[in-house]
């Protein structure tokens, strides 16, 4: 799950701190209140984003960061992976995209603070949120509660990180980016079980991150026991109704849910930048001081790092940048003219007299903000009725203001923003091949998994006993071989079913070497016939895990794979025999994982070209292409295959699973932005695989032959898999009179090419493709759209009467402009 915070914000070491006096030169002091955070005695309401360093690749950091920057934020928070950096015990990697010292070096070199979610544990819809599975193998640890062994690891491992902060003097009193520090994640959540231990546990994380002296404030999210060393901070998808738990806190959002994320089987989630834009202004109208959003970009869940269990491949969690860092248009234009409207009475909001006031039977609230240092003012006047609302506010003025809305008054008389009113542009972005390249058939090679030795009950070592999967993999692979064997003592064969009781997700049952079924879920008990030959018989169960649990109350604790069992047989007597106690063989991961199958520089796999075996199990696929043209997004698309995992020149893209489609009913089109979202709401993609392309990052590939290589465990056939570009293609713009319409290409990559629609009086339809006249239209509408934007990368259009031509009496009250038009 996306994490909640809680804000625990220190004061008492800000400034200089011992090791960091070097740096003092550019160091800064971070303070807090109640009404601000102070940087440097600069007052101020900090808009933050969350962008994961390992969700996407290094060449992409500085373009994600800079739309970050652009759209408005002044803040960039990750959490840290400590699966990612300690695999093994003691054995780090901060390398490639697991660098996060320079990742918040990238962040300050665009002029941006940043915000340390330590943790150490994540949640994030990360595998086994982010602990390492070497961890839980520790005997006698029970994790975040007060146990010697897990604390000291944490301890360990949060002082390595605040050391190499340290080192790159990457905090604010050094000199450095980071604001804020996070210790533990949404323990608040689940602590009720945890007891006493979880309470003096939160107190030992609290004292634990202070003492790391790191001289700026630390946060702990949804904590209201938070010990007043730690500011606590509310994670949701609306937290205007948060108060912290102590009257000189900030009131923080660490998490405001920008959409959802995604789940193999499932629908796709959207929020509306409708919606989204609502419960932000909101927060500041009600006294909020910092916002982040959960996700600002949600990225790629490469390898087998994605979560669970069945978290997808794809976090694009319908966030401001999607998955391939492109504009998701409207919600990052919407966003920032938030930002900037919030930005504009930054001043007023960090030190003013707060004052609010209700119309409408309550539906409709007035905030007014007034400085105290010169009076001046701010006002936010929202609706939360399902139904707009006029509101007289006298000598301020009269005001229509829309559902379920937020209206930001400049002077607490001039509108310069509503949630509900979009006045930015729609992209719609399509996967598909690109001009300069001509459509090929891929041509694939084959090799098949080696299962020789596991269908043959062979494995690496023994036991008499069905383990636990964590604990005999650590996580090195998602696949585990159970095996054993049966004696039928007859002299016929018999008919008997195999019974698994099974603890997750994905289990293959092989009686002598044939595949009896498969199975996947959460818990199940599997059931199926088998044929016992005379004699010795041989049964390897196949369990695979697809993403680790990663939330809840003791989620580290649960059980993966056969764990325990039972497994029996049943005969055609109703007779059982429990073969959990047997003699089982185990063997950790695939043979063509061993033996590297998707390194094409190394691996040992022998393969077969011509006579392409599709539809079967077990299988591992070649190809070689060239790269498509261009500098867009390249994506693959997986349609016809199974489930399994793909690799470009040796790096994961994930795994994919595109035979799995979500539910063909509850997409009904409407969306409908009013009311509270849930992540059941705005769904889309019925009937359609839960993620048919994959995302391959441009810096994986090379200007000459690429490979690209799958493992397919469940039979697909790849003759269909192609690369594609994805390209903002249809924009669409809808602009009242007194704004002024900006339009573009997305990033300088193509130009508008065509106009297909433009007409400004008082068009019909809201969204792309739905346009019509109205009763109005100026006839230079197409023109003049046509003059401003055609053949150029983007292009702005003052929407008045002026720009097309026509008389002060033309129209109706609120004339608007509408326009449709193509990139290439
Ligand atoms: C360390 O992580 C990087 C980035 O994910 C990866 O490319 C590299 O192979 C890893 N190194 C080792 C030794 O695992
Ligand atoms: C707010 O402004 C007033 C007037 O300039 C000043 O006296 C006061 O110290 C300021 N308050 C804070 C918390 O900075
Ligand atoms: C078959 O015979 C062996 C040896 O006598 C015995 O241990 C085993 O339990 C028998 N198996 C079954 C399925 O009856
Ligand atoms: C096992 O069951 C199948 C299907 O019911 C049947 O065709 C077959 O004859 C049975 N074999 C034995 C050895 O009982
Ligand atoms: C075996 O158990 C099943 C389910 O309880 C029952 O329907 C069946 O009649 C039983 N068969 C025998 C031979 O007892
Ligand atoms: C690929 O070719 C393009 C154009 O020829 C060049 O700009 C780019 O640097 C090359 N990329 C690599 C990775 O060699
Ligand atoms: C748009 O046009 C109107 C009328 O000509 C003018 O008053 C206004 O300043 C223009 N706005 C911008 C942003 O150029
Ligand atoms: C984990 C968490 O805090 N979840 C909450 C997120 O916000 C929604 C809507 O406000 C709540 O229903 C969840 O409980």
């Amino acid at each position: 799950m996306p994490g909640s915070w809680i804000g625990i914000l220190l004061i008492a070491s800000l400034g200089l701190i011992g090791s960091c006096s070097a740096a003092a030169a550019a160091a800064a002091a971070v303070e807090y209140d109640s009404s601000a955070v102070i940087i440097n005695g600069q007052r101020k309401i900090i808009l933050s984003g969350s962008i994961h360093y390992p969700r996407s690749t290094v060449e992409m950091w500085s373009d994600l960061i800079q739309k970050a920057k652009e759209g408005g934020l002044d803040t960039i928070e990750t959490y840290i992976f400590w699966n990612a950096h300690e695999r093994r015990r003691r054995e780090y990697n901060f390398t490639g995209n697991l660098d996060f010292v320079k990742f918040f070096q990238k962040v300050q070199e665009a002029g941006l603070y940043g915000i340390l979610r330590i943790g150490p544990y994540a949640c994030a819809e990360w595998n086994y949120g982010g602990f390492p599975v070497w961890l839980h193998n520790i005997p006698e640890i029970k994790f975040r509660t007060d146990n010697e062994i897990f604390k000291n690891e944490m301890q360990t491992f949060t002082t390595k990180i605040v050391n190499m902060a340290k080192e790159a003097k990457l905090f604010a009193s050094q000199g450095g980016p980071i604001i804020l520090a996070q210790i533990e994640n949404e323990y608040g959540n689940v602590m009720g079980p945890y007891g006493e231990a979880g309470k003096s546990y939160v107190q030992w994380c609290a004292q634990m991150a202070v003492a790391q002296n790191i001289g700026v404030p630390w946060i702990m999210c949804q904590q209201s026991d938070a010990p007043s060393s730690v500011i606590n901070t509310c994670n949701g998808f609306y937290c205007d109704t948060f108060t912290p738990n102590s009257p000189k806190s900030p009131k923080m959002w660490t998490e405001n849910w920008t959409g959802w994320y995604k789940k193999w089987g499932q629908k796709d989630p959207h929020r509306t930048a409708e919606d989204l834009a609502f419960s932000v202004a909101r927060f500041f109208q009600y006294n909020g001081v910092l916002q982040n959003y959960y996700m600002y970009y949600g990225g790629t869940n490469f390898g087998r790092t994605s979560g669970g269990p069945f978290i997808a491949t794809s976090y694009d969690y319908d966030a401001p940048l999607d998955e391939y860092g492109n504009l998701n248009q409207p919600k990052w234009g919407h966003l920032k003219n938030l930002h900037a409207a919030l930005k504009l009475g930054e001043k007023i909001l960090t030190n003013s007299t707060v004052k609010t006031t209700k119309y409408s039977d309550g539906w409709v609230e007035l905030t007014t903000y007034t400085s105290n240092i010169d009076g001046e003012r701010l006002c936010f006047l929202s609706n939360t009725k399902m139904d707009g609302l006029d509101v007289d506010l006298q000598q301020d003025g009269k005001y229509f203001v829309p559902a379920w809305s937020v209206s930001i008054l400049q002077d607490c008389n001039k509108e310069t923003y509503n949630t509900a009113k979009v006045n930015v542009q729609t992209s719609l972005i399509v996967k598909k091949l690109h001009e300069n390249d001509t459509p090929l058939k891929l041509s694939w090679e084959w090799a098949p998994e080696p299962t020789k030795a596991p269908l043959h009950g062979q494995g690496g070592f023994k036991a008499t006993q069905l383990l636990e999967q964590k604990a005999a993999t650590y996580d090195e692979s998602d696949y585990l071989w159970y095996m054993t064997s049966v004696d039928n003592n007859g002299t016929a064969s018999k008919n008997v079913t195999l019974r698994v009781k099974y603890s997750g997700q994905f289990l293959h049952a092989f009686v002598n070497g044939k595949e009896i079924g498969s199975q996947h879920g959460y818990t199940f008990t599997f059931e199926k016939p088998a044929l016992l030959k005379p004699g010795t018989n041989i049964i390897s169960l196949l369990s695979a895990t697809v993403g680790l649990q990663n939330y809840g109350e003791f989620f580290d604790e649960g059980p993966e794979g056969i764990a325990g069992g039972p497994v029996e047989l049943i005969d055609s007597g109703n007779t059982t025999t429990d073969l959990s106690s047997n003699e089982w063989s185990y063997k950790v991961g695939l043979n063509g994982e061993g033996g590297r199958f998707y390194d094409p520089t190394s691996g040992r796999a022998k393969w077969v070209s011509g006579n392409l075996r599709v539809g079967r199990a077990m299988t591992w696929y070649k190809t070689t292409f060239q790269a498509p043209s261009g500098t867009e997004p390249v994506v693959v698309d997986l349609q016809g295959m199974g489930k399994g995992h793909a690799w470009v020149n040796g790096n994961s893209l994930g795994r994919f699973w595109p035979i799995l489609t979500a539910d063909p009913n509850g997409c009904d089109g409407k969306c409908d932005y009013r009311g509270q979202y849930k992540e059941g709401k705005c769904l889309s993609n019925c009937g359609n695989p839960t993620q048919r392309w994959y995302h391959v990052p441009r810096s994986f590939l090379n200007n000459g032959s690429n490979t690209l290589i799958l493992f397919e465990e469940i039979g697909g056939n790849p003759s269909d898999v192609s690369f594609q570009i994805t390209a903002t293609e249809t924009i669409c713009g809808n602009t009242y009179e007194g704004t002024t319409l900006e339009l573009s290409c997305n990033g300088g990559r193509r130009i508008i090419s065509d106009i297909q629609y433009a007409s400004f009086g008082d068009p019909q339809g809201s969204s792309c493709g739905s346009f019509q006249r109205g009763s109005v239209e100026a006839s230079r509408s197409f023109s003049a759209v046509e003059k401003a934007c055609m053949g150029k990368e983007s292009c702005s259009i003052n929407v008045s009467k002026a720009t097309f031509g026509v008389e002060d009496s033309f129209g109706v009250d609120n004339n608007r402009l509408v326009v449709q038009a193509v990139c290439t």
